[in-house]
């Protein structure tokens, strides 16, 4: 189903460390297809938590993984 904008854009991302020290924002860029890509640089090496917001079919959907970054 294709992507429709949500508070005037594809896609938003909330990044936050495990220990809730850093928070980050991003907005994402549509691809081919309905897919998403996002770019954020982090401060420190560590585990994640983030949510991924957007919008399609006429619903907002939230997406909530973690993310491990080693390098
Ligand atoms: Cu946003």
């Amino acid at each position: 189903m294709p992507l429709q904008l949500w508070l005037g854009m594809p896609g938003h991302l909330i990044v936050r460390s495990a220990d809730g020290v850093h928070l980050a924002h991003a907005h994402g860029m549509p691809t081919e297809g309905s897919a998403l890509r996002f770019t954020l640089t982090l401060p420190e090496l560590g585990r994640y938590l983030a949510w991924a917001q957007y919008a399609t079919g006429g619903r907002l959907v939230t997406r909530p993984f973690t993310m491990e970054v080693d390098r």
